[in-house]
C-alpha cells in the first residue's frame, strides 16, 4: 500500500481532521482513485477504528474525531464521487432511522447514489417513521433508503416500514435498508424491498428496485 494511504489511515486513526484532508487530496494529486482511497483508505481506516471501539481501546470522544476526519476525507472526494449525467433514475429519501445518530455510512450511500444520477433527499439521523412517511408522500419519492448502525434501532426500520403501510405509500416507493448488523434476512423478515451491504450495492439495487417498478 501507498505511503500516503498509509499516513491517511494513521490521521483518521488520530482524528487529525485537517491532515486527513490534506492528505486525501494529495492523494488524489499524485494519481491514487477516490475509489481506492474510499476503500483503501478512508473505509479501512475506520474499520481499525471500530475494532479498537469495541476492545474499548478507543472511547466515544476519541471516535467522535474520527468520524470527523472521514466526514473531512469524504468531502474532499464528493466532486468526483458525483460526477454524474443529467438524468435521473429516480427520487431517494434517505436517512439513518429513529433512536440511531450514526451518518457515515448513509452519508455514502447518498453519495454514490447522487453520483449515480438520483435525487436524493438526506433527512439526516434520528428520523422518526411519521418523517419518513411526511417527505415520501410530498416528495412523491420512487425509493426510501434506510441506514440503522445500532442492533437497538433495527427495528426502527420496522416501524418505518409499517408507517408507510398505514400511511398507504407501501405500494408506490421502494425500500431499501441497509448498516452494519442489517441483513438480507432481516430486511426480508421486516417486508423491505431490498438489503445492500455496502455504497456500491446499494446503487445497483436501487437502479433495479426501480426499474422493475417501472416495468
Ligand atoms: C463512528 C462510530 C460512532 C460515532 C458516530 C459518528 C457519526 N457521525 O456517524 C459515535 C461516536 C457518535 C458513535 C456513537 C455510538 N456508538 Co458507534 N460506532 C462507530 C463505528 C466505530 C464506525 C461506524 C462507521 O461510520 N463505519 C464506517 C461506515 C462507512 O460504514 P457503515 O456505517 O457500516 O456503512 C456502510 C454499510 O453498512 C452500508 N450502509 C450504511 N447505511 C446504509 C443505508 C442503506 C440504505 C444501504 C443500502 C447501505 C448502508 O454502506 C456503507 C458504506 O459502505 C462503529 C463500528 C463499526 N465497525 O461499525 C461503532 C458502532 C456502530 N457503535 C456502537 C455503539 C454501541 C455506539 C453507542 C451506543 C456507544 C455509547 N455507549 O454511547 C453510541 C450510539 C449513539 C446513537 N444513538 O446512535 C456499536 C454498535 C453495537 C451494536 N451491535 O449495536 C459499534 C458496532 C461499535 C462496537 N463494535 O461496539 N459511534
Amino acid at each position: 500500500m501507498s505511503e500516503i494511504i498509509t499516513n491517511l489511515k494513521e490521521d483518521l486513526y488520530n482524528g487529525k481532521v485537517d491532515e486527513v484532508a490534506a492528505a486525501t487530496q494529495k492523494a488524489l494529486d499524485e494519481g491514487i482513485s477516490a475509489g481506492e482511497i474510499l476503500n483503501q483508505g478512508l473505509i479501512a481506516g475506520m474499520d481499525v477504528v471500530g475494532r479498537d471501539f469495541k476492545s474499548g481501546e478507543l472511547f466515544i470522544p476519541e471516535v467522535i474525531l474520527c468520524a470527523r476526519a472521514m466526514h473531512a476525507g469524504l468531502e474532499v472526494l464528493r466532486p468526483l464521487l458525483i460526477e454524474t449525467g443529467n438524468d435521473s433514475p429516480g427520487k431517494v429519501v434517505i436517512g439513518t432511522v429513529a433512536g440511531d445518530m450514526h451518518d457515515i455510512g448513509k452519508n455514502l450511500v447518498s453519495m454514490m447514489l447522487e453520483g449515480a444520477g438520483f435525487e436524493i433527499i438526506d433527512l439526516g439521523t434520528d428520523v422518526q417513521p411519521e418523517q419518513f412517511v411526511e417527505i415520501v408522500r410530498a416528495e412523491g419519492a420512487d425509493l426510501v433508503g434506510m441506514s440503522a448502525l445500532l442492533t437497538t434501532t433495527m427495528q426502527s426500520m420496522k416501524r418505518t416500514i409499517d408507517a408507510l403501510s398505514e400511511a398507504g405509500l407501501r405500494d408506490r416507493v421502494r425500500v431499501l435498508v441497509g448498516g452494519a448488523p442489517v441483513t438480507a434476512n432481516f430486511a426480508e423478515q421486516i417486508g423491505a424491498d431490498a438489503y445492500a451491504a455496502d455504497a456500491a450495492a446499494a446503487v445497483d439495487t436501487a437502479r433495479s428496485l426501480i426499474e422493475a417498478q417501472q416495468t
